[in-house]
């Protein structure tokens, strides 16, 4: 119920105009006291930084329309103010523009009209970065929709996917039942939200994570799941059905009609990053990493941070990237899972090119025919001392024998102190 409140407040706060207009956002830190603490951006309106697409705007040219109200608890309209939406007329224009045009709000955006009821329009919205959705409103404007639903796609509209429904029967339009349990195992379903009737101007909002099992549990943070589902870069309204009327002789049809679309949320960083700046090439924001991540949504651990694998930051930590101990013989690391395993998972990175003639994981040896000397540190760059093969048994056993037994004798070679004379 917190978390409904203050997204309200969010809301609220938008509508009344405090918003946040520069191209950065900051939200808490991702380290307290020195330690790495999960962190996200500021929630902001994504409405605000984009135009929305649609397929169907009246106006052009010009035409009349009825307006629509409740009444008594009946939808009633009025065709006979002589209101007519005229793209070329500033005053009578509802272009898709008007969709986000709050905190001012001063004009509302208005499909072609139709006869039938069962017409589609769609509209468009990206999103200018893989979005965690706290929350989609629709301020209608006059009646509400009958039926409309969302789609989303999370490859900036390559691919779009079913994500919400809105019907007065959402049996009858789309065949499904409301309030459908959720559970741990099945809290991504894609649900079907009802639209009280008649369907009266205002607002109907959508929230993603609300009432599914993980955004509501004792630990902080959502499950992997849905992490995911709240996510996208674009938002598909597609509206199915219009509220059915008998249309008198003079209206000229019906129309959908809406004040604003807002879309809330903030940039999804995966919880290791405050904050999300523009990219003045691409005009997308991406995520200003911490905890030695990387990319655009700090979704992989930076090179020479891999000694723990990456890792999402959620309710039980932070699990902030690591850098390899390659003891100063290498910059390149990867990460190995057998190794990880193999140290109980403390550890997993696997030092690539040792420099100095060192070898082993971790550079933390010397390469074969040379040793490690007693008066440096591991770390040392001339630590690994080359052998003198002018030692001609040694050099005659290393042209004859196989490699391990030269090393073996090696070993011999250098545990006999010999080497010392050179
Ligand atoms: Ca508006």
């Amino acid at each position: 119920m917190a978390q409904l409140t203050l997204l309200l407040l969010t809301l609220l706060a938008l509508h009344c105009g405090r918003v946040l207009t520069q191209p950065e956002y900051v939200n808490g830190e991702c380290y307290a006291d020195g330690a790495p603490t999960r962190c996200e951006p500021v929630r902001m309106s994504f409405s605000l930084f984009q135009q929305a697409t649609t397929s169907s705007t009246c106006g052009a040219p010009p035409a009349p329309f009825c307006v629509r109200s409740v009444s008594l608890g009946r939808v009633v309209s009025d065709c006979r103010g002589g209101d007519i939406c005229d793209a070329s007329d500033p005053n009578n224009d509802h272009n898709v523009l008007y969709l986000t045009d709050f905190p001012l709000n001063s004009m509302w955006w208005q499909s072609e009209n139709s006869l039938t009821s069962d017409d589609r329009v769609v509209i468009d919205i990206l999103l200018l970065t893989l979005a965690e959705i706290s929350f989609i409103s629709f301020d209608f404007h006059g009646i509400k929709a009958a039926a409309f639903h969302l789609e989303r796609s999370k490859d900036y509209g390559l691919t779009f996917e079913p994500y919400h429904y809105f019907a007065i029967s959402c049996e009858n339009t789309f065949g499904m039942l409301p309030d459908a349990e959720l559970t741990t195992v099945n809290e991504t379903t894609v649900l079907c939200q009802t639209i009280q009737e008649p369907p009266t101007p205002g607002i109907i909002t959508f929230f993603p994570a609300i009432d599914r099992p993980s955004a509501n549990d004792s630990q902080p943070g959502y499950s992997e799941a849905l992490y995911q589902f709240v996510t996208a870069t674009n938002v598909r309204v597609i509206f199915d059905k219009h509220y059915e009327l008998q249309l008198a002789e003079e209206d000229p049809g019906y129309y959908y009609a809406l004040d604003d679309i807002n879309v809330i949320g903030s940039c999804q960083c995966y919880g290791h990053a405050s904050r999300c700046i523009e990219d003045s090439m691409t005009g997308l924001y991406q995520c200003v990493c911490q905890h030695n991540t990387t990319g655009t949504y700090c979704e992989r651990c930076q090179d020479f941070y891999n000694d723990v694998p990456w890792q999402r930051a959620d309710g039980s930590g932070s699990f902030e990237c690591k850098m390899c101990n390659c003891n100063n013989h290498s910059s390149e690391c990867v990460f190995d899972e057998g190794v990880y395993a193999e140290t109980e998972f403390t550890s997993g990175g696997v030092c690539q090119n040792c420099d100095g003639n060192t070898a082993g994981r971790q550079c933390e040896t010397c390469a074969p025919f040379y040793y490690s000397r007693p008066d440096r540190q591991q770390t040392d760059p001339d630590v690994c001392q080359g052998i003198h093969f002018s030692f001609r048994e040694h050099k005659n056993c290393c042209k004859t024998c196989l490699t391990s037994i030269c090393t073996h004798s090696t070993k011999i070679f250098l545990a006999s102190g010999m080497h010392s004379a050179y």
